[in-house]
């Protein structure tokens, strides 16, 4: 025999599902419980943090081919700007913003490099933070995400393959493009090849001559300069003498670009094995010309994401 209970309905429940979430990136309707946005695949979390915020978030991208030194860049400079509160203040938000510092360090700490990016953007650590500089009054909210070098190609090859690249670099304040120098110093023109593509990529995703990326601050940032002498002590020179088509493009396109080198490691050593092939093994971690470009670029948007989204 079957007891009579009452089942309470709660289908008051149902109204949180009216009122939807606009993602932060994209602007697509979605669930106020939603962990990614449906459409771009961003972490919601973007935008139930901004929504409690003050100012609306500046977004800086950070794209290289991959291998150029994006997880690594990334993850030690929010190392180093945590460790040093005179030069700045930064306060994480959500803890998943800690996920990409905490890798690389622990990686590097390992004499290991951290591993390649996933191409799949729900495996991407994003980067949500308020950082409060001494001399300036204002804190700045700011969003940046470690994306794949492959998926970033891919979105520049077939725009509207990886949508959540698309959107970020459309909203983006600024970029750091970072360039292995390395592989040009050797005389590999990949990631030179890669740069231009991208650059001509933003050119034509933004064209408006007020707004669009014509306007916007470029950092050009070559890596792994600490195998790259002539790169280190003249960033401009090397770019006109190893990545001239780049050069030229930031002339003409870009008017506020710069050249930076940047490089985390002092020495290095390699190793070879048969499953994983040749391995470069970072003896000591020296960061060199790290905060310079990302400094500027919090110079060259601060007229951005001083008002409040409505
Ligand atoms: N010497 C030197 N090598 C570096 C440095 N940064 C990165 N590397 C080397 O470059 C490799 C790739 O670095 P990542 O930061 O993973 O590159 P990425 O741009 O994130 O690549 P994807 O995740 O595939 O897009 C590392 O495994 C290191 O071998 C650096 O500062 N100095
Ligand atoms: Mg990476
Ligand atoms: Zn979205």
């Amino acid at each position: 025999m079957t007891k009579n209970v009452i089942q309470p309905l709660e289908s008051y429940r149902l109204a949180q599902y009216a009122v939807p979430m606009r993602c932060y990136l994209c602007d697509a309707e979605n669930t106020f419980d939603a962990e990614l946005c449906t459409h771009c695949l961003a972490p919601m979390a973007l935008a139930h943090q901004a929504a409690d915020q003050e100012v609306q978030p500046r977004m800086i991208a950070t794209v290289g081919a991959s291998s150029a030194g994006k997880t690594v860049y990334l993850g030690m400079l929010m190392d180093m700007l945590s460790r040093l509160p005179a030069r700045m203040r930064v306060v994480t938000r959500g803890a998943f913003s800690i996920s990409l510092q905490q890798n690389t360090v622990m990686a590097l700490s390992q004499r290991h490099f951290p591993d390649k990016t996933a191409s799949e953007p729900d495996r991407w650590n994003w980067v949500h933070c308020q950082i409060r500089r001494p001399d300036r009054p204002n804190p700045v909210e700011l969003i940046m995400p470690d994306m794949a070098g492959e998926a970033i190609l891919e979105e520049i090859d077939h725009p509207h393959t990886y949508r959540v690249i698309g959107s970020f670099l459309k909203k983006s304040g600024g970029i750091l493009a970072l360039v292995d120098a390395i592989s040009l110093r050797e005389g590999r023109r990949d990631h030179d090849y890669f740069t231009m593509k991208l650059l001509s990529y933003l050119a034509e995703l933004d064209s408006d001559p007020r707004s669009g990326w014509c306007t916007r601050p470029v950092a050009i940032v070559f890596t792994k300069a600490d195998q790259c002498e002539a790169c280190l002590d003249n960033p401009l020179a090397f770019a006109r003498s190893h990545a001239t088509g780049l050069w030229q493009q930031c002339q003409e396109r870009f008017p506020r670009h710069r050249f930076f080198a940047s490089g985390v490691v002092g020495a290095i050593a390699y190793s070879e094995s048969i499953l994983e092939g040749h391995i470069d093994v970072p003896l000591r971690v020296e960061p060199h010309g790290i905060i310079e470009p990302f400094e500027w670029l919090l110079d060259e948007t601060a007229d951005q994401g001083n008002k409040r989204r409505r």
